[in-house]
């Protein structure tokens, strides 16, 4: 096994086990990314490759070279480009279905252990899908949501029902363009036939309904996966947790969820708290049983309960070697298969529970919402019976506390207060210069980057420069590691308008808006902030930038394609899967810029990242005329302070600032 060659990780827990792997002679994602060189070929950088059908696979390297079947490089960049934004689609809106299944449960009374927590969101979901509420029980009201969700990825003809909730000028932009989507899984399957061998030859005809696929991803299985969890589970408000792998014990049973749905690890949330089960643990030698999440699964529970998060992507196979796992339960994305195989060196189970996924070597206990509390019981009396064969632990002492939890009702309430909940002092303080703009930092960890490195450089300087990032995905949890999510702290290194809006509403720089599907609830607010007023009157016209600096799934193509077709400019990093064909480059650029008014580029390094976010970011606030960014004029004493500022109409407040 090869020596890691580049720093693998900024963050030093990961580094402390990577050192015992070193040691141990394990492989890790870490050196295998080393080990491993990637495909230039299939990477798109040195050529492009098609292997659609078994005349090929045809290997394009040179310009003007064409496929077996004549196929160009750019239908080729094309297909594959669209492919993986139909594979992503499928994996966030299928994760919405199940979702919707339980909530179709639970309506039926058939799901044990589940409730419908959040009234005032069931009551908001079905006023959004024109669903009658009034003097109707609630599971009345919970069956014709989910009936409604499950009918939209079936759906043939007509318009996915959350299109009508973007602002009204997108809505028009879509439609003329003939790209609202029809129903969730049509549009999944008509990437999949038109990129089949000897169908749609046209790059940017390809991409248009590679568009309308990734907008039945945001605004139709995602925003349902992301309101359904918030029926059943509650929609997230701040509180306080804890992130890295200094949350695993060294004298409890650890259970680690990984994965994506919070259907089973809420569950094993509750089955944690059993007293009868706490007691076995005890029986057993362990002073109690502790529960902690990687990856989405994390942002899930963490958002909503508090439960301490063991870390991001490139966390899962560490947690195992720290020795100190009793089960790793997972469910669905983002699972290496490598797992099983880091376990086979301690006493770790791993246990599979989709119905979609299992694992060589790993143990199968399959998750069904019917039975789901009996189920995560068997589960947590599995890991606290596995304690007794722990061997020697080495966890980090390394953790950092968060505070996540902003969901777009929750911002909307801490922006205007119970009565007024409102978007306006947000879109005021950009509007007035002291925020600058909004970058949404999100996505996964690539070992071909040095973790977490690239996300915070980035955060790092937007935050310096006014720029208020939010974060969802595997960025947040790395924005959380190194001190951005802890309420008032970090706030020495972010600039001095950013500052006292922070300091003013009590909100750490970065906001934690949960896991990859949630995605969708910055969709939402930048909807609300283009009809509050002030900010133009459509999502291409706030100073706002999409990043996903270290993005490694297909998942982040179709949240990054869905972003771009609202109107958002997005910047991902890593390298660009189209990297070889000038024409594909430009048509997710250039022509969709010209369509959308977002554009989709793929940029590797941070300076350039933060240069490109921020030119955005003035160009936008130049086109709203609004006065130019000026740190200088903010941050002293005598300012007048934020809450009675807010309270002035926007002219007055222009001449507070600018005389
Ligand atoms: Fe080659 Fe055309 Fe077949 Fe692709 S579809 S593998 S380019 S022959
Ligand atoms: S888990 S898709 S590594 S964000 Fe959502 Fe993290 Fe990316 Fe998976």
């Amino acid at each position: 096994m090869a020596k890691t060659k580049m720093t693998p990780s900024i963050d030093p827990a990961a580094c402390y086990v990577l050192d015992y792997a070193q040691l141990m002679g394990i492989p890790t994602a870490f050196t295998r990314a080393q080990d491993t060189k990637p495909c230039p070929i299939g990477s798109g950088q040195s050529g492009i490759c098609c292997k659609n059908c078994y005349m090929g696979p045809c290997r394009l390297t040179k310009d003007g070279q064409v496929g077996v079947c004549g196929a160009t490089i750019e239908t080729i960049a094309a297909r594959n480009l669209a492919r993986a934004i139909a594979a992503g689609t499928s994996a966030h809106s299928d994760h919405g279905r199940d979702l919707a299944f339980t909530l179709l449960a639970v309506a039926l009374g058939e799901a044990q252990g589940y409730e419908i927590r959040d009234e005032a969101k069931l009551l908001a979901v079905a006023a959004k899908h024109g669903i009658a509420t009034k003097g109707r029980q609630n599971t009345e009201i919970a069956l014709d949501i989910a009936n409604k969700a499950i009918g939209e990825f079936g759906q043939q003809r007509g318009e996915l029902s959350y299109i009508s909730t973007a602002p009204a000028k997108r809505q028009k932009i879509w439609r003329d363009l003939g790209v609202v989507p029809r129903g969730i899984d049509r549009e999944v399957v008509d990437i999949l036939h038109r990129t089949h061998m000897g169908d749609d030859q046209d790059a940017s005809h390809i991409l248009m309904a590679a568009v309308r696929t990734a907008l039945a991803d945001g605004w139709g299985g995602s925003m349902w996966a992301t309101d359904i969890s918030d029926i059943l589970f509650g929609t997230p408000s701040p509180r306080v947790g804890q992130v890295n792998l200094g949350v695993l014990k060294d004298d409890e049973v650890n259970i680690v969820v990984h994965g994506h749905e919070p259907t089973l690890s809420e569950m094993i949330v509750a089955a944690v708290q059993d007293p009868e089960l706490i007691a076995y643990a005890k029986a057993k030698g362990a002073k109690g049983i502790n529960l902690s999440g990687i990856c989405c699964t994390s942002n899930e529970i963490m958002m909503r309960q508090g439960i301490p998060s063991a870390g991001n992507f490139l966390h899962q196979e560490l947690a195992i070697l720290t020795g100190a796992v009793e089960a790793m339960v997972v469910d669905v994305q983002c699972i290496m298969q490598s797992l099983t195989a880091v376990a086979s060196n301690f006493h770790t189970e791993i246990i599979t529970t989709s119905p979609k996924v299992r694992m060589p070597g790993a143990t199968h206990i399959e998750f069904d919402e019917h039975h789901a509390l009996d189920i995560a019981k068997g589960i947590v009396a599995r890991a606290i019976d596995n304690y007794a064969n722990r061997g020697e632990v080495r966890i980090p002492d390394v953790t950092e506390n968060v505070v996540p939890g902003f969901s777009h009702e929750y911002l909307n309430y801490m922006l205007g207060g119970y009565y007024r909940q409102s978007f306006r002092p947000l879109n005021e303080a950009i509007a007035t210069g002291r925020i600058r703009g909004v970058a949404a930092d999100v996505g996964c960890n690539n070992p071909g980057l040095t973790q977490d490195s690239v996300h915070m450089d980035v955060i790092t300087e937007l935050l310096k420069n006014d720029v208020l990032v939010v974060s969802t995905g595997c960025g947040a949890i790395a924005a959380g590691k190194y001190g951005y999510l802890r309420g008032e702290a970090g706030l020495d290194k972010v600039g001095p308008g950013l500052r006292e809006v922070c300091e003013a509403i009590g909100i750490p720089p970065v906001l934690h808006l949960g896991s990859c599907v949630d995605n969708t609830r910055i969709l939402t607010v930048l909807t609300q902030m283009a009809t509050e007023g002030g900010l133009g009157d459509d999502i291409s016209d706030i100073p706002a930038v999409g990043l996903a600096p270290e993005w490694m799934s297909e998942k982040a193509l179709a949240i990054a394609t869905y972003a771009v077709a609202s109107g958002a400019y997005v910047i991902m990093g890593v390298r660009s899967p189209v990297d070889f064909s000038d024409t594909v480059s430009d048509i997710i650029a250039k022509e969709w810029e010209e369509k959308f008014g977002g554009k989709l580029e793929f940029v590797v390094d941070a300076p350039e990242i933060v240069k490109r976010t921020i030119e955005h970011i003035d160009k936008k606030r130049a086109a709203l005329k609004l006065p130019a960014y000026d740190a200088s004029r903010h941050g002293a004493s005598g300012d007048v302070p934020l809450q009675d500022y807010f309270e002035l109409p926007l002219e007055k407040q222009m001449a507070e600032l600018y005389g």
